[in-house]
């Protein structure tokens, strides 16, 4: 019989602790497929970082590294530069990198450091229980907002993709989403892309991903992806913020 759909390898057969309606695990799948079809399992190093995907180095079928909470970028970059011929990429939250590591990934993409990042952005803290993020939209309820983030008391929502798009490292930045089919496959071409660019030496990549986080928001899992949709797509446009390779013409 043919097999038309299975486990890609480079993920475990461990089974994962993510929530109902959480798009963590669809993004580790796109993940796990971009290392497959490049063929670069055994190339591979995962920094896994701290909040719900915590526990990836479980997960994904290759060499994993655990950082401190944002420091994700500055140990993938002591791996690439010792192990230059490695793959290395972070997988990050929105607390966790924009957040307490907003210098490290701020000068991992200044320096241009090839590696390749995975940040998923749920606008909000998931881990540990639903405090506001830096991502966190205005208006949006947190366990620490309870009546809405204002501009006035907190600030606002930062957007982590034009911030980096201002400097001159940075060899590819995108943001892409999970909320429908389209976009997951939309979002696995982007992460293919963002491994090959490091395969390329072209330097820093990102890839920014919009998630659900269903429980924290108090939604059901279809609501939720309809949130992100209906209220962070306009705030987080999607889109490539740089792309050296399209200037090269690639
Ligand atoms: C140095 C340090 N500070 C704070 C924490 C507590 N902490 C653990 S996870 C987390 C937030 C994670 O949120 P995010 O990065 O958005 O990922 P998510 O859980 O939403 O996927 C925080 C503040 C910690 N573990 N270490």
């Amino acid at each position: 019989m043919q097999t038309v759909f299975q486990k890609p390898e480079a993920l475990t057969d461990v089974q994962m602790h993510y929530c109902p309606g959480c798009t963590h695990g669809i993004i580790h799948r796109l993940v796990a497929e971009a290392i497959d079809s490049l063929g670069i399992r055994e190339q591979a190093i995962g920094v896994a970082s701290v909040g719900c995907s915590v526990f990836a180095y479980d997960y994904f079928n290759c060499d994993m590294q655990q950082a401190a909470h944002g420091r994700a970028p500055a140990v993938a970059t002591g791996i690439k530069r010792v192990r230059p011929d490695n793959i290395v990429f972070t997988y990050q939250g929105d607390g966790d990198l924009a957040s307490i590591g907003m210098a490290e990934i701020v000068h991992a993409a200044a320096r241009s450091e090839n590696i390749t990042v995975i940040f998923v952005n749920n606008a909000i803290y998931g881990m540990t229980s639903g405090q506001m993020a830096p991502t966190t939209l205005l208006g949006q309820k947190t366990a620490t907002s309870p009546r809405g983030r204002t501009a006035e008391e907190m600030g606002y929502p930062i957007k982590m993709c034009e911030l980096l798009a201002t400097l001159e490292g940075p060899a590819y930045l995108t943001r892409v989403s999970t909320h429908d089919s389209r976009h997951v496959l939309q979002a696995g071409r982007a992460i293919k892309k963002a491994f090959e660019m490091q395969q390329q030496k072209k330097g820093f990549a990102l890839v920014e991903v919009l998630s659900t986080c269903s429980v924290n928001w108090g939604m059901t899992p279809v609501d939720a992806l309809k949130w992100v949709e209906q209220n962070m797509v306009p705030y987080y446009p999607l889109g490539v913020y740089k792309d050296v390779t399209a200037k090269e013409g690639n």
